[in-house]
Protein backbone atom coordinates (compact mmCIF):
# COMPACT_ATOMS: atom_id res chain seq x y z
CA UNK A 1 0.00 0.00 0.00
CA UNK A 2 2.83 2.37 1.18
CA UNK A 3 5.45 0.96 -1.88
CA UNK A 4 5.31 4.57 -3.08
CA UNK A 5 5.37 6.44 0.11
CA UNK A 6 8.91 7.99 -0.23
CA UNK A 7 7.83 9.66 -3.25
CA UNK A 8 5.60 12.03 -1.15
CA UNK A 9 4.57 16.13 -2.10
CA UNK A 10 6.80 17.95 -3.94
CA UNK A 11 4.29 19.88 -6.35
CA UNK A 12 4.59 23.55 -5.63
CA UNK A 13 2.08 24.86 -3.03
CA UNK A 14 -1.39 25.13 -3.90
CA UNK A 15 -2.95 28.52 -4.09
CA UNK A 16 -6.61 28.82 -2.26
CA UNK A 17 -8.13 29.45 -5.23
CA UNK A 18 -6.73 25.78 -6.27
CA UNK A 19 -8.17 23.98 -3.26
CA UNK A 20 -11.11 22.10 -2.89
CA UNK A 21 -13.47 23.07 0.20
CA UNK A 22 -12.26 20.40 2.39
CA UNK A 23 -8.53 21.48 1.99
CA UNK A 24 -9.59 24.68 2.41
CA UNK A 25 -11.44 23.91 5.60
CA UNK A 26 -7.77 21.55 6.63
CA UNK A 27 -5.70 25.12 5.52
CA UNK A 28 -7.82 27.07 7.83
CA UNK A 29 -7.35 24.79 10.56
CA UNK A 30 -3.26 24.57 10.02
CA UNK A 31 -3.35 28.47 9.98
CA UNK A 32 -5.27 28.83 12.94
CA UNK A 33 -2.75 26.45 14.64
CA UNK A 34 -5.74 23.84 15.20
CA UNK A 35 -3.95 20.40 15.64
CA UNK A 36 -4.38 17.73 13.11
CA UNK A 37 -5.39 14.36 15.14
CA UNK A 38 -5.59 10.99 13.44
CA UNK A 39 -9.29 10.72 12.59
CA UNK A 40 -9.99 14.16 11.28
CA UNK A 41 -9.98 14.30 7.34
CA UNK A 42 -5.92 15.11 6.03
CA UNK A 43 -4.54 15.65 2.39
CA UNK A 44 -3.00 12.18 1.29
CA UNK A 45 0.17 14.05 0.47
CA UNK A 46 0.29 15.38 3.99
CA UNK A 47 -0.03 11.52 5.21
CA UNK A 48 2.65 10.44 3.19
CA UNK A 49 4.94 13.63 3.90
CA UNK A 50 4.30 12.73 7.72
CA UNK A 51 4.70 8.99 7.23
CA UNK A 52 7.82 10.05 5.27
CA UNK A 53 9.64 12.58 8.24
CA UNK A 54 8.78 10.76 11.21
CA UNK A 55 9.30 7.41 10.18
CA UNK A 56 12.72 8.72 8.89
CA UNK A 57 12.99 10.67 12.36
CA UNK A 58 12.23 6.92 13.94
CA UNK A 59 14.53 5.32 12.47
CA UNK A 60 17.42 7.47 12.80
CA UNK A 61 16.55 7.52 16.44
CA UNK A 62 17.00 3.38 16.57
CA UNK A 63 20.05 3.76 13.94
CA UNK A 64 21.35 6.50 16.17
CA UNK A 65 21.68 3.75 19.36
CA UNK A 66 24.40 2.18 16.97
CA UNK A 67 27.39 4.53 17.07
CA UNK A 68 26.90 5.21 20.64
CA UNK A 69 26.05 1.62 21.83
CA UNK A 70 29.16 0.46 20.68
CA UNK A 71 31.16 2.31 23.16
CA UNK A 72 29.50 1.02 26.48
CA UNK A 73 31.40 -1.32 27.34
CA UNK A 74 34.61 0.85 26.88
CA UNK A 75 33.19 3.79 28.38
CA UNK A 76 36.15 5.33 31.38
CA UNK A 77 34.03 4.75 34.28
CA UNK A 78 31.10 2.92 35.85
CA UNK A 79 29.48 6.25 35.67
CA UNK A 80 29.82 7.25 32.31
CA UNK A 81 28.87 3.85 31.56
CA UNK A 82 25.50 4.01 33.36
CA UNK A 83 24.88 7.56 31.80
CA UNK A 84 26.03 6.01 28.16
CA UNK A 85 23.40 3.21 28.83
CA UNK A 86 20.67 4.89 30.30
CA UNK A 87 21.13 7.27 26.78
CA UNK A 88 21.12 4.79 24.50
CA UNK A 89 18.15 3.13 26.12
CA UNK A 90 16.29 6.46 25.72
CA UNK A 91 17.10 6.45 22.16
CA UNK A 92 15.06 3.07 22.03
CA UNK A 93 12.52 4.88 23.50
CA UNK A 94 11.97 8.04 21.36
CA UNK A 95 12.00 5.40 18.11
CA UNK A 96 9.03 3.54 20.08
CA UNK A 97 7.07 7.11 20.45
CA UNK A 98 7.46 8.24 17.03
CA UNK A 99 7.00 4.89 15.60
CA UNK A 100 3.95 5.02 17.43
CA UNK A 101 3.23 8.31 15.84
CA UNK A 102 3.81 7.61 12.50
CA UNK A 103 1.29 3.88 12.98
CA UNK A 104 -1.36 6.26 13.71
CA UNK A 105 -1.03 7.53 9.97
CA UNK A 106 -1.98 4.20 8.67
CA UNK A 107 1.71 2.28 8.05
CA UNK A 108 2.73 -0.57 10.63
CA UNK A 109 5.84 -0.21 12.41
CA UNK A 110 6.95 -3.86 10.87
CA UNK A 111 5.92 -2.26 7.05
CA UNK A 112 8.52 1.04 8.14
CA UNK A 113 10.83 -1.33 9.27
CA UNK A 114 10.74 -3.13 5.86
CA UNK A 115 11.51 -0.05 3.73
CA UNK A 116 14.42 0.75 5.95
CA UNK A 117 16.05 -2.20 5.34
CA UNK A 118 15.17 -2.05 1.70
CA UNK A 119 16.90 1.46 1.45
CA UNK A 120 13.19 2.72 0.31
CA UNK A 121 13.26 5.15 3.62
CA UNK A 122 16.09 7.14 5.57
CA UNK A 123 17.71 8.01 8.19
CA UNK A 124 19.55 10.56 9.37
CA UNK A 125 23.12 11.38 7.27
CA UNK A 126 25.31 11.90 10.72
CA UNK A 127 24.82 8.37 11.54
CA UNK A 128 26.55 7.02 9.11
CA UNK A 129 29.89 8.74 10.50
CA UNK A 130 32.03 6.40 12.59
CA UNK A 131 33.04 6.56 16.35
CA UNK A 132 36.47 6.33 16.28
CA UNK A 133 37.25 7.13 20.61
CA UNK A 134 35.89 8.13 23.51
CA UNK A 135 35.54 12.22 22.73
CA UNK A 136 33.83 11.18 19.51
CA UNK A 137 31.15 10.23 22.39
CA UNK A 138 31.18 13.26 23.69
CA UNK A 139 31.11 15.14 20.73
CA UNK A 140 27.94 13.18 19.70
CA UNK A 141 25.83 13.90 22.76
CA UNK A 142 26.68 17.43 22.49
CA UNK A 143 27.01 18.28 18.77
CA UNK A 144 24.45 15.30 17.49
CA UNK A 145 22.09 15.19 20.36
CA UNK A 146 22.24 19.34 20.21
CA UNK A 147 21.54 19.35 16.69
CA UNK A 148 18.86 17.33 17.08
CA UNK A 149 17.27 19.44 19.90
CA UNK A 150 17.34 22.53 17.73
CA UNK A 151 15.75 20.67 15.35
CA UNK A 152 13.18 19.21 17.87
CA UNK A 153 12.11 21.94 19.96
CA UNK A 154 10.92 23.85 16.40
CA UNK A 155 9.06 20.42 16.05
CA UNK A 156 6.84 20.91 19.31
CA UNK A 157 4.59 22.91 17.41
CA UNK A 158 4.02 20.95 14.38
CA UNK A 159 0.90 20.60 13.12
CA UNK A 160 0.36 16.90 13.39
CA UNK A 161 -0.89 16.05 17.17
CA UNK A 162 0.57 12.57 18.20
CA UNK A 163 4.24 13.87 16.09
CA UNK A 164 3.51 17.19 18.20
CA UNK A 165 3.19 15.48 21.79
CA UNK A 166 6.04 12.58 21.30
CA UNK A 167 8.60 15.81 20.43
CA UNK A 168 7.42 17.25 23.47
CA UNK A 169 8.44 14.15 25.72
CA UNK A 170 11.56 13.27 23.54
CA UNK A 171 12.69 17.36 24.03
CA UNK A 172 12.60 16.40 27.96
CA UNK A 173 14.91 13.45 27.93
CA UNK A 174 17.18 14.77 24.71
CA UNK A 175 18.41 17.90 26.91
CA UNK A 176 20.21 15.53 29.33
CA UNK A 177 21.73 14.24 26.45
CA UNK A 178 23.29 16.78 25.37
CA UNK A 179 24.65 17.70 28.71
CA UNK A 180 26.26 14.48 29.34
CA UNK A 181 27.73 14.86 26.22
CA UNK A 182 29.09 18.85 27.03
CA UNK A 183 29.94 17.44 30.60
CA UNK A 184 32.41 14.53 28.95
CA UNK A 185 33.45 16.54 25.67
CA UNK A 186 34.36 19.29 28.67
CA UNK A 187 36.60 16.81 31.05
CA UNK A 188 38.50 15.55 28.15
CA UNK A 189 39.29 19.79 26.52
CA UNK A 190 40.35 20.56 30.25
CA UNK A 191 41.99 17.09 30.82
CA UNK A 192 45.73 16.59 29.93
CA UNK A 193 46.84 17.88 25.88
CA UNK A 194 46.18 14.56 24.86
CA UNK A 195 43.22 14.43 25.84
CA UNK A 196 42.26 18.19 24.93
CA UNK A 197 44.01 16.69 21.12
CA UNK A 198 41.13 14.36 20.90
CA UNK A 199 38.14 16.76 21.78
CA UNK A 200 39.88 18.62 19.25
CA UNK A 201 39.53 15.95 16.87
CA UNK A 202 36.62 15.34 17.75
CA UNK A 203 34.74 18.70 16.89
CA UNK A 204 36.79 19.05 13.52
CA UNK A 205 35.29 15.78 12.18
CA UNK A 206 32.18 16.09 13.50
CA UNK A 207 31.03 19.61 12.95
CA UNK A 208 30.08 19.88 9.32
CA UNK A 209 28.40 16.09 9.48
CA UNK A 210 26.24 17.75 12.10
CA UNK A 211 25.08 20.93 10.52
CA UNK A 212 24.39 19.08 7.43
CA UNK A 213 21.62 16.83 9.98
CA UNK A 214 19.55 20.16 9.27
CA UNK A 215 19.14 18.89 5.65
CA UNK A 216 20.07 20.51 2.22
CA UNK A 217 20.25 24.49 2.12
CA UNK A 218 16.30 26.04 1.42
CA UNK A 219 17.10 26.49 -2.10
CA UNK A 220 17.76 22.90 -2.66
CA UNK A 221 15.24 21.63 -0.40
CA UNK A 222 12.46 19.60 -2.33
CA UNK A 223 10.14 19.29 0.89
CA UNK A 224 10.29 22.83 2.93
CA UNK A 225 7.82 24.60 1.34
CA UNK A 226 4.92 22.34 1.60
CA UNK A 227 6.32 20.83 4.85
CA UNK A 228 6.29 24.88 6.06
CA UNK A 229 2.47 25.56 4.53
CA UNK A 230 1.13 22.74 6.42
CA UNK A 231 3.35 23.54 9.46
CA UNK A 232 5.05 20.07 9.42
CA UNK A 233 8.10 22.05 9.87
CA UNK A 234 8.06 25.13 11.86
CA UNK A 235 11.60 26.72 10.70
CA UNK A 236 13.27 25.59 7.59
CA UNK A 237 16.46 23.74 7.20
CA UNK A 238 18.82 26.85 7.26
CA UNK A 239 17.10 28.96 10.09
CA UNK A 240 17.51 25.53 12.30
CA UNK A 241 21.25 25.38 11.09
CA UNK A 242 22.16 29.19 11.90
CA UNK A 243 20.26 28.68 15.34
CA UNK A 244 22.26 25.68 16.12
CA UNK A 245 26.02 27.52 14.86
CA UNK A 246 24.78 30.82 17.21
CA UNK A 247 24.93 28.16 19.90
CA UNK A 248 27.54 26.06 19.46
CA UNK A 249 30.10 28.25 18.55
CA UNK A 250 30.11 30.12 22.02
CA UNK A 251 30.45 26.57 23.60
CA UNK A 252 33.69 25.64 21.90
CA UNK A 253 35.18 28.74 22.75
CA UNK A 254 33.93 28.36 26.17
CA UNK A 255 36.05 24.41 26.02
CA UNK A 256 39.61 25.95 25.10
CA UNK A 257 39.28 24.44 21.52
CA UNK A 258 39.96 26.18 18.10
CA UNK A 259 36.83 26.37 15.98
CA UNK A 260 36.48 23.80 12.97
CA UNK A 261 35.64 26.13 10.94
CA UNK A 262 37.92 29.23 9.32
CA UNK A 263 34.85 30.57 8.10
CA UNK A 264 33.23 31.15 11.30
CA UNK A 265 32.68 34.73 12.09
CA UNK A 266 30.46 37.27 14.29
CA UNK A 267 28.54 39.07 12.00
CA UNK A 268 27.74 42.26 13.68
CA UNK A 269 24.99 43.45 10.76
CA UNK A 270 23.63 40.10 10.75
CA UNK A 271 23.81 39.74 14.39
CA UNK A 272 24.88 35.70 13.88
CA UNK A 273 27.65 33.78 12.89
CA UNK A 274 28.56 32.87 9.40
CA UNK A 275 29.97 29.82 8.73
CA UNK A 276 31.40 28.05 5.81
CA UNK A 277 28.98 26.06 3.19
CA UNK A 278 29.44 21.94 4.17
CA UNK A 279 30.05 19.69 0.99
CA UNK A 280 26.74 19.06 0.05
CA UNK A 281 28.21 16.65 -2.71
CA UNK A 282 29.57 14.55 0.40
CA UNK A 283 26.01 14.68 1.95
CA UNK A 284 24.20 13.84 -0.96
CA UNK A 285 26.53 10.32 -1.06
CA UNK A 286 25.86 9.84 2.27
CA UNK A 287 22.10 9.55 1.96
CA UNK A 288 22.75 7.75 -1.33
CA UNK A 289 24.22 4.96 0.45
CA UNK A 290 27.64 5.27 -0.02
CA UNK A 291 28.78 7.23 3.56
CA UNK A 292 31.97 5.41 5.85
CA UNK A 293 29.62 3.02 7.66
CA UNK A 294 26.15 2.89 5.73
CA UNK A 295 26.80 -0.66 4.57
CA UNK A 296 27.53 -1.65 8.47
CA UNK A 297 24.48 0.19 10.13
CA UNK A 298 22.54 -1.35 7.27
CA UNK A 299 23.70 -5.13 8.22
CA UNK A 300 23.45 -4.43 12.05
CA UNK A 301 19.79 -3.41 12.27
CA UNK A 302 18.85 -6.29 9.76
CA UNK A 303 20.86 -8.78 12.20
CA UNK A 304 19.29 -7.22 15.04
CA UNK A 305 16.08 -7.62 13.34
CA UNK A 306 16.29 -11.12 11.75
CA UNK A 307 17.70 -12.70 15.91
CA UNK A 308 14.70 -10.86 17.58
CA UNK A 309 12.39 -12.68 15.27
CA UNK A 310 11.78 -15.31 18.04
CA UNK A 311 11.17 -12.47 20.24
CA UNK A 312 8.48 -11.11 18.56
CA UNK A 313 7.04 -14.65 17.41
CA UNK A 314 6.71 -15.53 21.27
CA UNK A 315 5.04 -12.08 22.25
CA UNK A 316 2.64 -12.97 19.05
CA UNK A 317 1.58 -16.32 20.07
CA UNK A 318 1.63 -15.28 23.95
CA UNK A 319 -0.72 -12.58 22.66
CA UNK A 320 -2.87 -14.99 20.68
CA UNK A 321 -3.16 -17.67 23.33
CA UNK A 322 -4.06 -14.83 25.94
CA UNK A 323 -7.44 -13.61 23.60
CA UNK A 324 -8.02 -17.63 22.73
CA UNK A 325 -8.58 -17.98 26.17
CA UNK A 326 -10.71 -14.92 27.03
CA UNK A 327 -12.99 -15.76 24.44
CA UNK A 328 -13.10 -19.17 25.85
CA UNK A 329 -13.92 -17.82 29.68
CA UNK A 330 -16.98 -15.54 27.80
N1 LIG B 1 19.76 12.76 6.64
O1 LIG B 1 13.47 18.46 1.33
P1 LIG B 1 14.39 18.23 2.48
C1 LIG B 1 19.01 11.94 16.90
C2 LIG B 1 16.72 14.13 2.74
S1 LIG B 1 17.84 11.46 15.78
C3 LIG B 1 19.21 11.99 5.69
O2 LIG B 1 14.93 19.42 3.16
P2 LIG B 1 12.75 17.55 4.77
C4 LIG B 1 19.73 10.96 17.71
C5 LIG B 1 15.22 14.27 2.83
O3 LIG B 1 14.64 13.13 3.45
C6 LIG B 1 17.41 12.99 14.99
N2 LIG B 1 18.38 12.48 4.72
O4 LIG B 1 13.69 17.22 3.52
C7 LIG B 1 19.32 9.65 17.75
C8 LIG B 1 14.88 14.41 1.36
O5 LIG B 1 14.97 13.13 0.71
P3 LIG B 1 13.65 12.28 0.25
C9 LIG B 1 16.80 12.84 13.65
C10 LIG B 1 18.12 13.79 4.77
O6 LIG B 1 12.24 16.25 5.26
C11 LIG B 1 20.06 8.71 18.44
C12 LIG B 1 16.03 15.22 0.81
O7 LIG B 1 17.11 15.00 1.70
N3 LIG B 1 15.99 14.01 13.46
O8 LIG B 1 19.28 13.07 16.95
O9 LIG B 1 11.77 18.61 4.45
C13 LIG B 1 21.25 9.09 19.09
C14 LIG B 1 15.71 16.70 0.70
O10 LIG B 1 15.61 17.31 2.00
C15 LIG B 1 18.63 14.64 5.74
C16 LIG B 1 15.00 14.07 12.54
O11 LIG B 1 14.78 13.15 11.79
C17 LIG B 1 19.49 14.07 6.70
N4 LIG B 1 20.09 14.80 7.67
O12 LIG B 1 13.78 18.16 5.86
C18 LIG B 1 21.64 10.41 19.08
C19 LIG B 1 14.20 15.35 12.54
N5 LIG B 1 18.20 15.89 5.53
O13 LIG B 1 13.00 11.82 1.54
C20 LIG B 1 20.88 11.37 18.39
C21 LIG B 1 12.92 15.26 11.73
C22 LIG B 1 17.42 15.83 4.43
O14 LIG B 1 12.79 13.20 -0.52
N6 LIG B 1 13.12 15.55 10.37
N7 LIG B 1 17.38 14.58 3.96
O15 LIG B 1 14.23 11.15 -0.55
C23 LIG B 1 13.18 16.79 9.86
O16 LIG B 1 13.08 17.78 10.56
C24 LIG B 1 13.32 16.92 8.37
O17 LIG B 1 13.00 15.66 7.78
C25 LIG B 1 14.75 17.36 7.93
C26 LIG B 1 14.81 17.37 6.40
C27 LIG B 1 15.02 18.78 8.44
C28 LIG B 1 15.81 16.43 8.46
Amino acid sequence: MYAQMIKTASNSVKSRDEMSPEEAAFQDKIDNDIKIEPRDWMPEDYRRTLIRQIGQHAHSEVVGQLPEGNWITRAPTLERKMILLAKVQDEAGHGLYLYSAAETLGVSRDEMVEMLHEGRMKYSSIFNYPTLNWADIGAVGWLVDGAAIVNQVALQRTSYGPYSRAMIRICKEESFHARQGYHAIMKMAFGTPEQKKMAQDAVNRLWFPAIMMFGPNDSESTHSEQSMAWKIKVKSNDELRQQFVDQTVPQIEYLGLDLPDPGIKWNEERGHYDFSDPDWSEFFNVIKGNGPCNVDRMNARVKAWEDGQWVRDGLMEHARKRATRKVAAE
